[in-house]
Formats: structure tokens, C-alpha cells, sequence
């Protein structure tokens, strides 16, 4: 089958673990959801980094070409051996979050892949700067926006192409990269091989995998991807009411976020989970796309009061730490752990977020329960 043959192209390549357990998250060709226990460390490996792909990968070539023209004063070609020749190479660390991670949360409900919190991992990000590319291509200095487009093709001519771009700020930006590695490892086809962008801080429908061709022009892309998907309304929405394009601006960088891992993986699923008496330990991440995190906070009592976990990691725009919340429990009983992160510019998560018409950015307080007894 169709489906089956995109997911033994996407494990090809890659070491099969133990751990090799990413969730089906439904759709076609290949969406696959970080299962939640991973979110306990600051790197999610590689083996279950989530995948959304719209219409899957091309055939793997490490040998592939990217074109730089348009707006340029010397049209580039570039394969990865020649980028890693010609520019210094850098590494980020850095959340990829797809806009509609968490979208099954937000009510009314939306269509679209109904992620929980599976749609979002860090990894580190190995490449060249775009930046150093464009500097290299000489970009006019009309050029406003870069437009990206990738090796996959749709299904049949009807069904509009991946094309996206970016502001040319963006594309300038020092953390913005051409990646072709992950986690210290050559990229895998279903993370974009031979070469993808990397928009630390933004959505990942800005993280353009199988770069073929990056284009300096005046305006934004054209097309679905761009004019229509993966826009938010420009102000607050009534839940449920539609809204016009004219009345939206692409979702760019994504809200903070905290998201418990353990105990209870989450919500009540962790019905069932059971710990001794005595010290219990609430482990999560925590990230903004708008700047670091300022403290991320854990309330034990329903939320009437919340006290600071410890941050572990690196602080970053669109970088997640690790959160630790320590607390003793006496007596044998049930336990809901919330949590609730801040910003350093001081943008904090709300009980319940910004609902919108395609479910994006979904960043309310997240839950944790389970059962102390001896
Ligand atoms: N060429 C191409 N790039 C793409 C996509 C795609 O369908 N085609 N999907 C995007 C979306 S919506 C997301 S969320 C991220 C997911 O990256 P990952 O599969 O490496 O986790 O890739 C982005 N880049
Ligand atoms: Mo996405």
C-alpha cells in the first residue's frame, strides 16, 4: 500500500530503536505524533521526532541541487557538499512545533489532523546560513520576501503545491538555517534530506524540507500554502465564526507553551498512573517562538496558587528548557498538577487560548493527574 510504502521511505536510514514508537496521527501520507513521555528532555531523539508532511517525500538524493534565483544579482546552484565548502557552518537549537499542534483541544472544534501535543520536538540543527547564501547571491534590495519551495509534489496538478516564503528580516535573520544535519546525524528523507530550512522560533510550515529552489522576490508567495493555510485572524474571534482572509496575517512565531511529560502523561488520561507516598517530581518542557522563558509555574491545588519550577538548559527564543516541580505528598490520594509558563516579554499562557477558524497555536494550561498510595 501507498501508506506503507511512505513510512518504510521515511525509517529508511535510520536506526531502528527500542523506542521507535511514534503515534499514527491519521491522514495521508505520513503524520506521525511524538509519543507525550518524550517531552522530558531538552533533545527529542530523532527516532520519534514527529513527521507532518503533505504530501510525502521525494525520492532520497543527497546529491540534489538548490537554486537561488529571482531577485539576485548571481544565480547560485548548491548542492550540500558544495554549501558545506563554501559557508561556515553553524548549529541551532531549536523547537519545531507544526501551527496545529494541539488543534483537537481547542473548542469548538476544527478540521485538520486533530494533533494533542505530539506535533512539536527540539532537536539540534546543523547547516549553513541563509543569510551567508543570499549575502553570497547579492539580493536586490526590493526583494521583501523569500519564497522556498520543496521536492514533493502534490498527488495530482489540481491540488495546489507546498510553496511558502518569508520575510527577507526573516531570511536575514543569523539563526535562520539551510540544515542537512539533525541531532549530530545526516538528515533523515522524512525530516526533509537532503536539505531543509530551519526558522528557530517559528511554525514549522516555515521549515521548508526538500529545498529545491530559494527565490528573492517583492512580495509573498503566492497560493494556498501561503494565502489561504496557516493564517491567524488579526484580532480576537468569536469561537466558531468565520472569518476572511483580508482579516488574517500568516501565523509566524508560535505562543509560549509548558507541557507536562510525567507524571500521568497528560490530562487525565493518567488515570491509572500511580506513585508512592512520598516525593513526586512533575518533569515538562516549556518554549515561546517570542523570546525565552521567564519561569514556568506548577500549581498542585486546582490552580488557586502556583509555585516556580526549576528551568533546566539553555534560555533561547524558541528554545525549550526543561521544567522540574518538586513536592512532598503525605497521605495517599489523587493528584492534579497544572502548569502555566511565562516570557521574557512577559506573554503568559491563558487557561484557555485564542480559539481561531483553522486551530492553530493551541497553548492553554496543561494538566497532569495521578494516584498517590502506598
Ligand atoms: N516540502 C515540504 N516541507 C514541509 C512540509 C511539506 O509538506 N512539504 N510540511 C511542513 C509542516 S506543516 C511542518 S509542521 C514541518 C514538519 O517537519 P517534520 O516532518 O520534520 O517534523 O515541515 C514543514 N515542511
Ligand atoms: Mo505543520
Amino acid at each position: 500500500m501507498l501508506q506503507a510504502t511512505g513510512v518504510a521511505a521515511l525509517l529508511r536510514g535510520k536506526v531502528a530503536s527500542a523506542d521507535d514508537t511514534l503515534i499514527r496521527q491519521g491522514g495521508s501520507p505520513q503524520n506521525l505524533a511524538t509519543p507525550i513521555e518524550y517531552f522530558d528532555r531538552l533533545i527529542t531523539p530523532t527516532s520519534v521526532f514527529f513527521v507532518r508532511s503533505h504530501f510525502g517525500p521525494p525520492a532520497l538524493d543527497r546529491t540534489r541541487k538548490t537554486v537561488i534565483d529571482g531577485m539576485v544579482k548571481t544565480p547560485l546552484t548548491f548542492s550540500v557538499d558544495e554549501l558545506k565548502r563554501s559557508f561556515p557552518e553553524v548549529t541551532v537549537t531549536a523547537v519545531l512545533q507544526c501551527s496545529g499542534n494541539g488543534r483537537s483541544l481547542h473548542r469548538p472544534t476544527v478540521p485538520g489532523l486533530q494533533w494533542t501535543h505530539g506535533a512539536m520536538g527540539q532537536a539540534t540543527f546543523t547547516g549553513v546560513r541563509l543569510k551567508d547564501v543570499l549575502e553570497k547571491a547579492g539580493v536586490d534590495k526590493d526583494a521583501m520576501h523569500v519564497r522556498m519551495v520543496g521536492a514533493d509534489a502534490p498527488p495530482k496538478p489540481s491540488v495546489p503545491a507546498f510553496i511558502r516564503s518569508i520575510p527577507i528580516e526573516r531570511a536575514m535573520d543569523p539563526t535562520t538555517v539551510l540544515a542537512y544535519r539533525m541531532n549530530g546525524e545526516e538528515l533523515t528523507l522524512g525530516h526533509g534530506a537532503p536539505l531543509r530550512l530551519v526558522v528557530p522560533g517559528w511554525a514549522g510550515d516555515h521549515w521548508v524540507k526538500w529545498l529545491v529552489g530559494i527565490h528573492p522576490q517583492p512580495k509573498e508567495a503566492d497560493g494556498f500554502y501561503m494565502q489561504v493555510a496557516y493564517r491567524m485572524p488579526i484580532g480576537p474571534v468569536e469561537p466558531g465564526a468565520a472569518v476572511s482572509p483580508d482579516r488574517t496575517k500568516p501565523a509566524t512565531a508560535f505562543p509560549v507553551k509548558s507541557i507536562i511529560a510525567r507524571p500521568g502523561g497528560g490530562g487525565a488520561g493518567g488515570a491509572g498512573v500511580k506513585r508512592p507516598i512520598g516525593p513526586q517530581e512533575v518533569v515538562g518542557i516549556a518554549f515561546s517562538g517570542h523570546a525565552p522563558i521567564q519561569s514556568v509555574e506548577v500549581s498542585i491545588d486546582d490552580g488557586k496558587t502556583f509555585a516556580p519550577a526549576k528551568l533546566e538548559g539553555e534560555a533561547g527564543i524558541g528554545r525549550a528548557q526543561v521544567f522540574r516541580f518538586r513536592f512532598d505528598k503525605k497521605e495517599a490520594g489523587h493528584v492534579k498538577a497544572i502548569v502555566r509558563a511565562k516570557d521574557k516579554k512577559g506573554n503568559e499562557q491563558l487557561e484557555t487560548p485564542l480559539w481561531n477558524p483553522s486551530g492553530y497555536f493551541w497553548n492553554g494550561w496543561h494538566s497532569a493527574e495521578w494516584e498517590v498510595g502506598s
